[in-house]
């Protein structure tokens, strides 16, 4: 893959560099996404499962597919996408990473510097006395009740209707606005306000590259799009950014 010249300018140039993921850099991990064909949303409809009034309705069949979910990233590995960007955090002075994934494979891959906009799925909270309880058995079907105060307990995750939380967004709509150099990978740019921190980082005069299999909504709105495989490019673009600022 050839990289063009001003993306190559702004890698050798760029001070602060910041990264929006989304579902497609843990695909080929065999994580599902969520609106590819086969995703995980191809069955259901998020509104029936990742929001709040599902979960009080039905606490087990909501409390089931988080577990079903928690079975498969048990299963997988993070891949050469997720280690590459990983290794790139020491590679510029301030390297931000900021995912909507909950699937806890950025951290797995090594990442420090991570911003989990929609929380972790590994994490897990008492809805009356917010009594956390992670690393949880995976088979028990059934939801938990906390040993506390009786309460259910629901994962640590950002439903459909729920404010993400504050801090992590403010943070990173302002690593949007300081960065000189924005990726947005792996992203159906889809899901608000996520899906605006792309426009926020071009609005304040970074560049913006889009790395996806297809083009998305947002591609025309971004400087430049590589398309392929998030680990294949990840992978040939960590070696020209050592090639460069090595
Ligand atoms: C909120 C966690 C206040 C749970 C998720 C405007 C402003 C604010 C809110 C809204 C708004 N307009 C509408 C809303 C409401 C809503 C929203 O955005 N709806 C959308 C559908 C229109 N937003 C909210 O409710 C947010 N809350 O703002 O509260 C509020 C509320 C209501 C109204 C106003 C204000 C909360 C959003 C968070 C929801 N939680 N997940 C769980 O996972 O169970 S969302 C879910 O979608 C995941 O977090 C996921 O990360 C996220 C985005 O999906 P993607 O990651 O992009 O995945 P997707 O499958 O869509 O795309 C995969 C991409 O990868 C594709 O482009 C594909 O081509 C590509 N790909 C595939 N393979 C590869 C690849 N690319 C590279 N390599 C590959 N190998
Ligand atoms: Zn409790």
């Amino acid at each position: 893959m050839q990289f063009s010249e001003n993306l190559i300018k702004k890698i050798k140039s760029a001070q602060n560099v910041s990264v929006l993921t989304g579902a497609g850099v843990s695909a080929e991990s065999g994580v599902p996404t969520f609106r590819d064909p086969g995703g995980i949303w191809e069955k259901f409809r998020p509104e029936e499962l990742a929001n709040f009034n599902a979960f009080i309705s039905d606490p087990d069949f909501v409390w089931g597919w988080y577990q079903h979910r928690r079975e498969i990233m048990r299963e997988v590995t993070p891949n050469h996408g997720h280690l590459a960007l990983a290794e790139m955090e020491s590679l510029f002075n301030e390297f931000n990473l900021i995912t909507q994934n909950i699937d806890n494979l950025h951290k797995r891959a090594g990442s420090k510097n991570i911003t989990e906009l929609h929380g972790n799925i590994e994490r897990n909270y008492c809805l009356k006395c917010r009594t956390f309880y992670n690393d949880i058995d995976v088979s028990e079907k059934k939801v938990l009740k906390c040993e506390k105060c009786g309460g259910i307990i629901r994962p640590d995750v950002v439903w459909f209707g729920e404010m993400l939380p504050e801090k992590a967004l403010s943070h990173a709509e302002n690593c949007a606005k300081r960065s000189d150099l924005f990726f947005s990978i792996g992203t159906s740019a889809e899901v608000y306000p996520a899906a605006l921190l792309p426009l926020i980082a071009k609005r304040s005069g970074a560049y913006v590259v889009e790395i996806n299999i297809k083009p998305t909504v947002m591609s025309m709105d971004l400087d430049e799009v590589l398309t392929g495989k998030s680990g294949e490019i990840l992978n040939l673009l960590l070696n020209k950014i050592k090639e460069i600022r090595n």
